[in-house]
C-alpha cells in the first residue's frame, strides 16, 4: 500500500516505520504524504490510542529532508514545499488528538529532529544523534525547527544549535530537555511501548482535550487558559468522565472505552 513506510498495529498501539535506510530514511515528497495518510487515518481511526513513529535500520531515524529532492529549488519551490511540509505532516502531528511518540533509532537531522520535535514525546536510542545543520547548506529549518527547538530547549540552546549546525548525543538531548527518555537501541521500541501502555490507561477524550488545552499555549492571539476553561468543560460530557469519577468512587479501575 506504501512505497516508503511501514505500518503495524499491537492492540491500540500503531507503529509507523520510515523506511528508506539507504538514504537514512530522508524525507521526500512521497514519504511525506504517505505519512500524512497513515497518520490521518490513525487520528480518525478509534483503534489507535498511540501512534509510535520510527525509522527503518539500526543508523537513522530520519537525517533530514531530501537534499537530492530539493537541491535546485527555487525560492517560490522553497517556500512551497515548506509549507506543504507544515499543513500535511509536522503541523498536522502536532494537533493529532491521538499521542505520537517519536522512537528516535538513530540520527535525526534536519527535518528528522524537526518530525520528532513535532511529535509529542520523543524517546531515543543512546546511539542517537540529534541536530538542525540547515545553515550548513544555506538553508534555515524550514519544517518547524526553529520555533520548536526553542521550546523545548530555551533559546540560548537552540541558538547554539542552530547557528553552529552541529550534532549532539543523545545523553546532552536528554539533559537538555530534547527527549523524554534515552535508552538503549534494543530497547527503544519496548520503552516507548511502555509509555504507550501507560497512556492507554487512560482516557482518550481527556487526552485529546489535553493537547488542544497544551497546543494552545504556542498559538498566536489564542489564550491558553480561556482553551484549558473551555476543554475543561467539555469533559463534564463525556462518558469517560462519568466512568472516571465512578470507578474512583467505587474504588475500582476506570474501563474507558477508549
Ligand atoms: N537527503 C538525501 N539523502 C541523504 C540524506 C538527506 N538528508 N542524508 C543521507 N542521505 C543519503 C546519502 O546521500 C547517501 O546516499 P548515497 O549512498 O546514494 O550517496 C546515504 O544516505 C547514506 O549517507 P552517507 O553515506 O552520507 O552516510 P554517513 O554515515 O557517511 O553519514 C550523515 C551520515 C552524517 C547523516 C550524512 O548522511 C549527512 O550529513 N546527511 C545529511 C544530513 C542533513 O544535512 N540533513 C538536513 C537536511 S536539510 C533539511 O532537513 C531541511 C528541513 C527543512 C526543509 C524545508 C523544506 C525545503
Amino acid at each position: 500500500m506504501y512505497n516508503n513506510i511501514l505500518t503495524a498495529q499491537k492492540g491500540q498501539v500503531l507503529t509507523v516505520t520510515i523506511d528508506r535506510p539507504k538514504q537514512l530514511n530522508a524525507l521526500n515528497k512521497e514519504t511525506i504524504s504517505e505519512l500524512h495518510l497513515a497518520l490521518n487515518a490513525a487520528n480518525d481511526d478509534r483503534n489507535v490510542g498511540v501512534v509510535i513513529l520510527t525509522g527503518s535500520g539500526e543508523k537513522s531515524f530520519v537525517a533530514g529532508a531530501d537534499i537530492k529532492e530539493f537541491a535546485d529549488f527555487t525560492i517560490a519551490q522553497g517556500g512551497e514545499l515548506a509549507k506543504r511540509g507544515h499543513d500535511t505532516l509536522f503541523d498536522f502531528i502536532e494537533k493529532m488528538t491521538t499521542p505520537v511518540i517519536a522512537a528516535m533509532n538513530g540520527f535525526a537531522l534536519g527535518g528528522g529532529l524537526e518530525l520528532a520535535m513535532a511529535s509529542h514525546i520523543r524517546v531515543a536510542s543512546s546511539n542517537a544523534r540529534m541536530g538542525l545543520p540547515e545553515v550548513g547548506l544555506g538553508v534555515i529549518p524550514g519544517y518547524g525547527g526553529t520555533q520548536r527547538l526553542a521550546q523545548l530547549v530555551g533559546r540560548g540552546k537552540a541558538n547554539e544549535m542552530v547557528f553552529t549546525a552541529g550534532m549532539i548525543k543523545a545523553d546532552e538531548a536528554l539533559k537538555w530537555g530534547l527527549v523524554n527518555e534515552v535508552v538503549a537501541l534494543d530497547e527503544l521500541i519496548a520503552k516507548a511501548e511502555e509509555i504507550a501502555a501507560k497512556i492507554l490507561n487512560n482516557s482518550s477524550t481527556a487526552i485529546a482535550s489535553a493537547i488542544r488545552a497544551i497546543n494552545a499555549n504556542y498559538q498566536d492571539g489564542v489564550n491558553g487558559f480561556d482553551v484549558e476553561i473551555e476543554e475543561f468543560g467539555k469533559c463534564f460530557g463525556t462518558d469517560d468522565f462519568k466512568e472516571g469519577t465512578t470507578a474512583f468512587l467505587e474504588k475500582r479501575k476506570p474501563q474507558f472505552r477508549n
